[in-house]
C-alpha cells in the first residue's frame, strides 16, 4: 500500500500530538487493507480545526465537513451507502462542545461510524480556549483567570449513551494506538476512540500523560467495570473500555437496502408513483 500522502504542505507544529494519530491510522489502514479492506469502501470525514486538517494529508475520499457537523454527514453518507466504512476525525471542542448532541445520538442508535476524537483539551485552531474537557484552571484567550469548570468525562458519557465499542489511546504508544483503531473500525456499529493529544501550544500535556498512562489489559466484563475504567483518576488508563455487538442502526433501518446504489431510474420512480396512486 502507498503512503496516503497527499500533496498538502503540513502545518501541524512540530510535536503535536496529531502527528501520531495520523501515523497511527496510517498504519491501521495498511492492515485493513491486508485483511481485504477495499479502499473505495473507506472514506473520511473531518470537522473543522487543527484535527481536520488530517483530511488535506491523506489520499482519501471523504467529505470534509462543518464544525459541530461531522457526525451528522458521516451518518448521512452510512445510510446512503451502507457498504462504506467511515472514519469520522474530531476536534474535543467539535464533539464535546459544538456538536455534542450528534454524537450521542449517534451513539444512542449504534451507528456504524467510527470517531476518533483529537482530544487536545483545547480549541487549537481558534487559539487555545477552554474546552468541556479542559482542565480546571487551564488558562487561555477564554478564560484568562483559569478555568473554574470541571472537565467532563467524555468515555463515561459515551457509556452512557449507549456506544458498542469506548477506547482511549495515546499517540506516543503509537503501534497500541494503531490496534485500537484497527479494532474501532472492526466493529460494526458506535466506535468511539478518545485519543489524549498533547497540543504543545496550547495545552502541553506530555509530562503528565507520560506519567499517568498506563494500558488496560482486558476489555473490562460488565457495563459497571467499563464506567469505573472509565472514571479511574490515579491512573489513565488506555484501551478497549468497552467492547459488546448490537445490531447497527442502518440495518435495523433498512435491512439489505442501499439507497445510493439501489436508486431507481426517473422511469423507475414514475411507475412507482402511479402504482401508489393506483
Ligand atoms: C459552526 C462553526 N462554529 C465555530 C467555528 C469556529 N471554529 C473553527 S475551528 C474552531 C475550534 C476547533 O477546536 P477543536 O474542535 O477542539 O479542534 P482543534 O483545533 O483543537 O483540533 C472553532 C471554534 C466554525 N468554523 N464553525
Ligand atoms: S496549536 Fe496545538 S493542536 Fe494545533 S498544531 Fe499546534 S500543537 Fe497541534
Amino acid at each position: 500500500m502507498d503512503n496516503l500522502a497527499t500533496y498538502a504542505e503540513n502545518t501541524w507544529c512540530p510535536g503535536c500530538g496529531n502527528f501520531g494519530i495520523l501515523t497511527a491510522f496510517k498504519q491501521a489502514v495498511g492492515r485493513l487493507e491486508a485483511d481485504g479492506l477495499a479502499r473505495k469502501d473507506l472514506a473520511i470525514v473531518a470537522g473543522i480545526g487543527q484535527h481536520g486538517k488530517i483530511f488535506d494529508y491523506l489520499k482519501l475520499s471523504g467529505f470534509y465537513a462543518l464544525h459541530g457537523r461531522s457526525l451528522a454527514t458521516a451518518q448521512g453518507m452510512k445510510l446512503a451507502n451502507p457498504g462504506l466504512k467511515i472514519v469520522v476525525f474530531v476536534g474535543d471542542g467539535d464533539s464535546y462542545g459544538e456538536g455534542l448532541a450528534h454524537l450521542v445520538f449517534a451513539a444512542k442508535r449504534n451507528a456504524d461510524l467510527t470517531v476518533i476524537v483529537h482530544n487536545n483539551g483545547a480549541y487549537g485552531l481558534t487559539t487555545g480556549q477552554a474546552t468541556p474537557t479542559s482542565m480546571k484552571g487551564f488558562r487561555g484567550p477564554s478564560p484568562p483567570r483559569g478555568s473554574v469548570e470541571e472537565p467532563f468525562n467524555p468515555l463515561s458519557l459515551m457509556l452512557a449513551s449507549g456506544a458498542t465499542f469506548v477506547a482511549r489511546g495515546y499517540p506516543v504508544k503509537l503501534n497500541h494506538l494503531a490496534d485500537l483503531v484497527v479494532r474501532a473500525i472492526q466493529n460494526e456499529g458506535f466506535s468511539l476512540v478518545d485519543v489524549l493529544q498533547p497540543c504543545v501550544t496550547f495545552n502541553n500535556t506530555y509530562e503528565l500523560y507520560n506519567n499517568s498512562v498506563t494500558e488496560l489489559e482486558v476489555v473490562p466484563e460488565t457495563f459497571e467495570d467499563s464506567m469505573a475504567a472509565a472514571r479511574r483518576t490515579d491512573r489513565l488508563l488506555i484501551g478497549v473500555i468497552r467492547e459488546v455487538s448490537a445490531d447497527p442502526y442502518h440495518r435495523q433501518l433498512l435491512g439489505d437496502r442501499r439507497p445510493a446504489a439501489d436508486r431507481l431510474s426517473g422511469s423507475q420512480r414514475m411507475e412507482a408513483i402511479r402504482k401508489t396512486l393506483g
